[in-house]
């Protein structure tokens, strides 16, 4: 079982993929987190660089290929093995945030895209993945009351995080069989218990 949590900075991600592990844990399951980038010696790595507020002279072909050589470490060197093992697996972005923040975002061609995806990943594919949604508004608001200085990719203009929600709607709805979106404005508990009820809808947790 493999589930990818996706969606705009201060989203919940963090918040929602500790519940879910909490809960699956109760119920005998092992389960992995992965969090990207990183999740790796070499993958974090990459995410010290990607993320360095220092960095402000990279250029977008630069980032894309960085998210994306994190990625094809991760998958082959934890993701994979575990998956083979029969446990479950919960990552913290997977590469629908590349399509997301690189392709719409940053405004790489999204054929492209899909092909670096391609040799990233080796065809290694969320079983289901939940876009929790919120609007650029509360994720400002989160970010204040959180009080952390801000990454590099943080330091983008809003224009650009517009265009990042907007990709995460079309991406939505080109894959509505595995995107499943999720009003992430309400509390983290009443968001906990409709995760839970999708993946006992979509079977997923009886597999
Ligand atoms: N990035 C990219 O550009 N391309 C890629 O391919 C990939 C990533 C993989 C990684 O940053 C950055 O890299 C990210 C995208 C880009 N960048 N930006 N900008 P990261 O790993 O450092 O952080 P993040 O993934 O953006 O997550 P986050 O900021 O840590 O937030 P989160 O995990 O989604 O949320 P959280 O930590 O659970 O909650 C955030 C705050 O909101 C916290 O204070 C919570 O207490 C609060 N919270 C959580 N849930 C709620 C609810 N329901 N109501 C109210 N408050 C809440």
């Amino acid at each position: 079982m493999f589930i990818s949590f996706e969606g705009i900075d201060f989203c919940g991600k963090t918040t929602q993929i500790e519940l879910l592990k909490r809960y699956l844990e109760n119920k005998g399951r092992k389960v992995y987190i992965v969090r990207e980038p990183g999740g790796t010696v070499i993958s974090e790595r990459i995410r010290e660089i990607l993320l360095n507020k220092k960095h402000l002279e990279m250029c977008d072909e630069t980032e894309i290929f960085l998210f994306s050589g994190a990625r094809a470490q991760l998958v082959r060197e934890a993701i994979r093995p575990w998956l083979s093992e029969g446990n479950v697996v919960i990552a913290d972005r997977f590469f629908d945030s590349t399509t997301a923040y690189q392709g719409y975002g940053r405004g790489i061609d999204l054929d492209s895209v899909k092909k670096i995806h391609q040799i990233a990943t080796g065809g290694t594919v969320p079983d289901i993945t939940f876009y929790l949604k919120i609007s650029m508004a509360e994720s400002i608001k989160r970010q204040e009351l959180r009080k952390t200085d801000l990454d590099r990719i943080e330091r983008s203009n809003d224009n650009f995080y517009e265009r990042v929600i907007s990709g995460y709607e079309q991406l939505a709805l080109d894959n509505n069989e595995r995107i499943v979106t999720i009003n992430g404005s309400r509390s983290p508990e009443v968001i906990h218990e409709e995760i839970i009820e999708k993946l006992n809808e979509k079977m997923i947790l009886s597999s």
